[in-house]
């Protein structure tokens, strides 16, 4: 049996949950969901960060002792993970003793080693980061992250010898390609790697800071709180030689945001090398979430916390809208109109109406019980369903949870296609074409009991929902995700309300995307002129130094075509890949980038949101829109 051992960053406690915090627990509680339905023996770890500075000086202004505080946050994480479902198998605290133990044993094992020495620093520190800046990373005398003026500091401290890592460091990281992924934030480490790595200070005289951990060979000193918190992926595990530690650790994964990738890229590795631990297997990184365009920060007033959105909407629809909108690694934007489109969109239309009308149907027409029959060859169903699984089980592996998303919903559109074309209401009206009925409604609900089981990673409470109703019980598992499993005469209730639309205010609808008052008025000749095709993606990708371009290569049936599509910061060029889209066949040809286009992309958009225009029914590419 695979084991997979995953965790999450551990959060300061100076700041309450917000928006990227449970981004990263969700995307880390859906792929540890994902292992756990796949039959993997998972861990999955969470937790927080509570010592250093930042947080004896918040504990301070607050009137508190530190200890206080941090209980306080720390409970506001636990209880936030809890709420929002997340699978969590641990929650560990950076100032609990088995904690404490660890990093002590591993400091005295270094020291022992002699792979820590006591030397003098003299530097540019920032009490916002808690750590000194060289003077190629500061910005006007200032910390580039805070924009606060650093202080130069000089004390004697104790060093890790970390600069002897470093050629290994690099070629592990040249032997391991899928080490650090995705691949920007690999080549930005071999990148920093190609300057001198320092020895790293790893104490604080306690003289300056009380609230750490006392370094074991020298109590008058603190651990430095990255040396502290890094080790709590190990020290959660337990005892170095224990039993659970010999079987988690070989299969550790970290998931972060890219704010942390060089203490996780550098300086871990280095720590686990000097203490004779293995290595992590992969480090993957997540991209930041912008609000409406704007950086996420408490000055600016705008932190998201999931509740505004959760106790709304449900936690399944927050958890689908980060996991359908952020191309894995990359920065995204949350946006309340965004998060309105996709949810009327995907989970009201597409997924919940499929829902609803599939089980309506099996309630109404064939007595709330599955039809004694089998699937419907030929529908295409089972092949779609297939299509699906093949392409969630290679995104999930690359975390790429929007194109597994994605996949199952093509599923779902086909689904909902066959709802339409069979007409199964109609079927039922006809006795001569009654023998056609239950096959269709088998198909049916074979379909929605197979989304039962596949959706439980990532919208783990419809998913519930639906096995429920489709009479399914006990833990779902990968393995049961098989075409044609569902027995005859199994009970199946309604399942509506997954999730019910939201009605746009009037404001936001009204809204208007092409000024209609002033917009001259075309005459029919004139548009007739304007040839209109449907396409098919065959292959798409990104125009080199644009931020916004995509080249697309299109089919029009007979012929295949470039065309070049301001669209990449809405779409990643795999989501289109497959897609008939409507293009403008007749336009003249204009060189974008160095690219040339042959036609246009039809998409509407509304203020930050864009969508590329679609056929909802399937015609061949090159069929023409009038
Ligand atoms: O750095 N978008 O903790 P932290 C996406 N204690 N993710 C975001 C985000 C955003 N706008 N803002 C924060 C620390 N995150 C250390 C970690 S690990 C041994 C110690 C997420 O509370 C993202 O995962 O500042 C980022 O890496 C993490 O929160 C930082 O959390």
């Amino acid at each position: 049996m695979p084991t997979f051992y995953l965790t999450t960053p551990i959060y300061y406690v100076n700041a309450r949950p917000h928006l990227g915090h449970a981004y990263t627990t969700i995307a880390a509680d859906t792929t540890v969901r994902y292992r756990r339905l796949a039959g993997d023996d998972t861990r999955f770890l969470t937790g927080t960060d509570e010592h250093g500075d930042n947080i004896a000086r918040a504990a301070a202004a607050a009137g508190v002792s530190p200890q206080a505080y941090a209980d306080e946050i720390s409970a506001t994480f636990r209880e936030m993970w809890r709420s929002l479902g997340i699978s969590n198998d641990d929650f560990i605290r950076t100032s609990e003793p088995r904690h404490k133990k660890i990093v002590q044993e591993i400091l005295q094992k270094l020291w022992d080693a002699g792979e820590i020495y006591l030397g003098t620093y003299g530097g540019h520190y920032c009490f916002g980061c808690e750590r000194f800046y060289t003077e190629k990373e500061i910005v006007d005398g200032k910390c580039p992250d805070h924009l606060r003026p650093l202080e130069w500091i000089e004390e004697q401290n104790y060093f890790f010898k970390m600069s002897k890592y470093q050629d290994w460091l690099i070629g592990y990281i040249r032997d391991h390609p899928d080490l650090i992924k995705p691949e920007r934030y690999r080549n930005e480490i071999l990148g920093f790697l190609r300057d001198p790595l320092q020895d790293l200070s790893i104490s604080r005289p306690r003289a300056r800071l009380e609230w750490g951990i006392p370094l074991p060979f020298d109590d008058k000193y603190v651990t430095y709180v990255w040396f502290d918190a890094l080790i709590n992926y190990v020290s959660a595990l337990g005892d170095l030689d224990s039993e659970r530690t010999r079987r988690y650790w070989p299969h550790v994964r970290h998931m972060i945001g890219k704010d942390i990738v060089k203490p996780h890229a550098i300086y871990w590795p280095c720590m686990l090398k000097a203490a004779g631990l293995d290595v992590f297997r992969e480090l993957r990184v997540t991209g930041y979430w912008t609000i409406e365009g704007q950086k996420m920060s408490k000055s600016l007033g705008n932190v998201v916390e999931p509740p505004t959105y959760t106790t709304k909407y449900g936690n399944d629809a927050f958890r689908y809208f980060l996991l359908r909108e952020m191309v894995f690694g990359l920065d995204a934007d949350f946006s309340d109109s965004a998060f309105r489109t996709r949810f009327n969109a995907d989970l009201a239309n597409d997924l919940g109406n499929l829902v609803s009308r599939a089980t309506t149907l099996i309630v109404n027409l064939a007595g709330g019980k599955v039809p004694d029959a089998a699937a419907v060859g030929g529908s295409g169903l089972k092949e779609a369903f297939e299509r699906a699984v093949a392409e969630m089980d290679r995104a999930m592996a690359d975390y790429a949870f929007h194109r597994a998303l994605a996949a199952i919903w093509e599923f779902v559109g086909a689904a909902n296609r066959y709802v339409d074309t069979t007409q199964p209401w109609a079927l039922a009206k006809q006795p001569e074409r009654r023998a056609e009925l239950e096959p269709v409604l088998y198909t049916l609900a074979e379909s929605v009991r197979l989304l039962g089981v596949i959706l439980s990673p990532f919208l783990p409470e419809a998913a519930a929902r639906i096995r429920e109703g489709m009479g399914q019980h006990g833990e779902p598992r990968l393995a049961d995700a098989t075409w044609g499993r569902l027995a005859a005469g199994t009970p199946v209730a309604k399942i509506g309300g997954l999730f019910p639309r939201i009605e746009e205010k009037k404001a936001a609808v009204t809204a208007p995307v092409t000024p209609a008052a002033g917009s001259a008025a075309v005459a029919i000749a004139d548009f007739r002129k304007t040839e209109l095709r449907v396409a098919e993606v065959v292959a798409a990708e990104a125009v080199a130094k644009s931020k916004k371009l995509l080249k697309l290569t299109v089919s029009l049936g007979d012929e295949q075509r470039t065309i070049v599509a301001g669209i990449a910061e809405h779409y990643a060029p795999a989501d289109l890949v497959g897609k008939k889209v409507v293009v403008v066949a007749n336009l003249e040809p204009a060189k974008l980038m160095g690219v040339e286009s042959k036609g246009m992309l039809l998409a509407g958009s509304a203020g930050t949101s864009l969508a590329v225009l679609t056929v909802d029914r399937d015609l061949p590419a090159g069929a023409k829109v009038s």
